[in-house]
């Protein structure tokens, strides 16, 4: 039961055959360095190449060149491929660690994001503004941005491409992450270690906003909406990402689906059974494994704590509607 394929705009902003985009021009060292190891590869593969078949041919067998008396000639050759090597190799050293250093310890200034990795979505938190919000992770540009990231269940990894940014995230433990972008746009998240059968579609996008845009973003977010309860239940159905499991035509992914549920008899995997009412809708949401659907894995997560109560009522209203 594959989940459904969900198409990413943002997978478009790809760049070239080499790199992504570049979206946060500080981090540049990382593409230098990643050329400077090619091009010296080349030069040195080259030339290494080149001396072989030279030597091949001027000691060939019957060739009247001079062979020297031992191998045990040739003290400067001995250092020239000691040191050359080990000059190589620290600097490389040198200029990634300050790539990396630079690219793990966060800016003291970072405003910052609570992540959520759970099969198979993203979760962003913003503390100060008390707003959740799945698979969108809004941030305003030329600010530093400091995430906070932990997994509900197995390991993720959180991959901005166009940010030369990875970074697993785990159950039992926080890691961080930081950046900062210098231009607005949307950009793809990718979930980098593979976690199950939705790993494929864990997408999410990261829209780099303006700071006024952004304060706007929060303030809508927290209000409470009187849009219609239908309405909005078809918006949540969306926004937090039921369709990556979910559909509403009839056809099974990797959870049953949702069109015609309600009044209809459920059969649980227990062997128990009963007809789907509201509080039916509101159990599966909250507590998912309570009852699990027979011919389905319990792997829904629990969305207690991220539907307030009139969004709970939304959602089962738009599900109620689905005939
Ligand atoms: C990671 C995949 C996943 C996501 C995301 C998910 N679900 Fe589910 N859901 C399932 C699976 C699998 C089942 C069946 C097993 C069970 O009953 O727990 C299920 C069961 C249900 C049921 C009971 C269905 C029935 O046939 O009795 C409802 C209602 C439901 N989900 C609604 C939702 C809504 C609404 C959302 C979004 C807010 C959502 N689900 C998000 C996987 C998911
Ligand atoms: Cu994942």
């Amino acid at each position: 039961m594959a989940p459904p394929l969900v198409t990413n705009e943002s997978l478009m902003h790809l760049g070239d055959l080499w790199f992504p985009t570049l979206a946060e021009k500080a981090m540049g060292g990382v593409d230098l360095l990643y050329w400077g190891i090619f091009w010296v590869s080349v030069g040195l593969g080259a030339a290494i190449f080149g001396v072989a078949v030279y030597l091949g041919m001027k000691y060939r067998r019957g060739s009247a060149a001079a062979r020297p008396e031992s191998e045990h000639q040739g003290m400067a050759m001995e250092v020239a491929w000691t040191v050359i090597p080990l000059v190589l190799v620290l600097s490389v050293f040198v200029w990634s660690f300050l790539d990396h250093l630079r690219s793990v310890v966060p800016p003291a200034d970072a405003y910052e994001v609570r992540v959520l990795g759970k099969k198979w979505f993203w979760q962003f938190e913003y503390p100060q503004a008390g707003v959740t919000a799945i698979n969108d992770l809004v941030v305003p540009v030329n600010r530093n941005i400091k995430l906070n990231m932990s997994s509900e269940d197995v390991i993720h990894s959180f991959f901005l491409p166009n940010f030369r940014r990875k970074k697993d995230v785990l159950p039992n433990r926080t890691t961080s992450l930081w950046f900062h972008a210098d231009r607005e746009g949307k950009y793809q998240i990718f979930c980098a270690e593979y976690c199950g059968d939705g790993h494929s579609v864990m997408l999410g996008n990261l829209l780099v906003v303006s700071q006024e845009a952004f304060d706007q973003y929060l303030a809508k977010a927290s209000a409470t909406s009187d849009e219609p309860l239908p309405q909005l239940g078809k918006k949540l159905y969306q926004s937090k990402a039921c369709f990556t499991c979910h559909t509403v035509d009839g056809s099974a992914g990797t959870g049953p689906s949702l069109l015609g549920l309600y009044g209809k008899k459920r059969r649980f995997a227990d062997g128990s059974s009963l007809d789907a009412d509201e509080n039916y809708l509101r159990e599966s949401l909250l507590v998912p494994a309570a009852r699990v659907v027979q011919g389905f894995q319990p792997v829904m997560p629990t969305y207690q704590g991220l539907l307030k109560e009139r969004e709970i009522t939304a959602m089962i209203e738009y599900l109620k509607g689905l005939k």
